[in-house]
């Protein structure tokens, strides 16, 4: 059997790879684990933007509403001219705001996994910002290693909203921030959504939704799995989780069959003995001055704060 230590990050575990050595390596954990990035292909992503739009979903709305009262304070921190870097950009329905409060952008960089959203919403921006240069980046955003930016000499900013950050632990949190400082280059500015903690019953209606939108999301790894890997799961059997590990501070997804159960996927078999689950996503919570000491171990600097007056979100841009 494989023996992973607990120690090793996330992205250490699951570097770039492909989809299925990173889902047998998951079922091979003790406690079984896929990479939450996973969750997004076109059924996901397409499910996601519907939680988005979910009333116990606040992040979205929120986050929107503050980059909205921001704007003045957004042109005023990141220099005229910038290119605008998005790191797992989505459908980019925020990008529109910002790139409406910057003075002149010059250029927006994308960065998605997912195909059906990157290029369709690149599409969108180029024609609602004709003189906004659009070059989307198929990919994951946390390796890039030393993929250039097409852009030349224009002022950086990156954007990575929607709390995205909250899907990786803290030390890759802060691995990820320091590549960016590297990769966006100095002077850069970044602008970043971090949800914030609350009310535990808050937080649960939000990532347990009465429609039951977030458990078809979560569960449609599941069959991802059997349509690409040749997997026989049986999504029907597998309950939705997402619970607060309040040690962690943060929101974990998991998938728990409702019998004991095993399934084979490209040929190999997995057990799931009683109450055993499969960890798929974790979304970490962050209290202002938390996010401020995990963006200065990254490298960087909070130079303005926003946060909306229930205290549910909060928008910062470093520097
Ligand atoms: C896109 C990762 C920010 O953690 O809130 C929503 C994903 N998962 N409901 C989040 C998600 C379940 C979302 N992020």
């Amino acid at each position: 059997m494989m023996q992973i230590s607990a120690a090793i990050p996330h992205a250490a575990r699951f570097p770039g790879g492909d989809f299925l050595e990173e889902v047998l390596a998951g079922l091979s954990l003790p406690q079984k684990g896929l990479p939450s990035r996973f969750l997004y292909d076109e059924a996901g992503s397409e499910l996601f933007e519907q939680i988005t739009e979910l009333p116990e979903y606040y992040p979205t709305r929120t986050e929107i509403a503050l980059l909205k009262s921001s704007s003045g304070g957004l042109r005023e921190t990141v220099p005229s001219g910038a290119a605008v870097i998005e790191f797992g950009s989505g459908s980019s329905r925020k990008t529109e705001l910002l790139l409406e409060a910057l003075d002149r952008p010059c250029a927006y960089i994308p960065i998605d996994i997912s195909a059906s959203a990157l290029y369709p919403a690149a599409q969108r921006i180029r024609q609602n910002f004709p003189n906004i240069a659009v070059h989307p980046v198929l990919g994951g955003f946390q390796n890039l290693g030393n993929k250039k930016l097409p852009i030349g000499r224009c002022p950086r900013v990156g954007f990575f909203p929607g709390s995205t950050i909250g899907n990786l632990t803290p030390a890759e949190a802060v691995c990820f921030l320091r590549s960016t400082r590297r990769y966006l280059g100095a002077d850069a500015r970044f602008i970043i959504g971090a949800d914030l903690q609350k009310p535990l019953d808050v937080l649960l209606r939000a990532y347990n939704d009465a429609q039951g939108v977030t458990a078809a999301f979560n569960r449609n790894i599941l069959a991802r799995i059997n349509r690409e890997l040749d997997g026989t799961f049986d999504p029907g059997v597998f309950e939705h989780q997402a619970l607060y590990n309040d040690i962690e501070c943060r929101i974990e997804m998991h998938l728990r069959p409702s019998t004991p159960h095993w399934v084979s996927v490209a040929g190999r078999f997995f057990e799931f003995r009683e109450g055993e689950t499969i960890h798929t996503e974790n979304s970490y919570k962050y209290t202002v001055k938390g996010f401020h000491a995990l963006a200065k171990s990254g490298g960087w600097q909070a130079i303005r704060t926003w946060t909306d007056s229930s205290n549910l979100f909060s928008v910062h841009v470093l520097a």
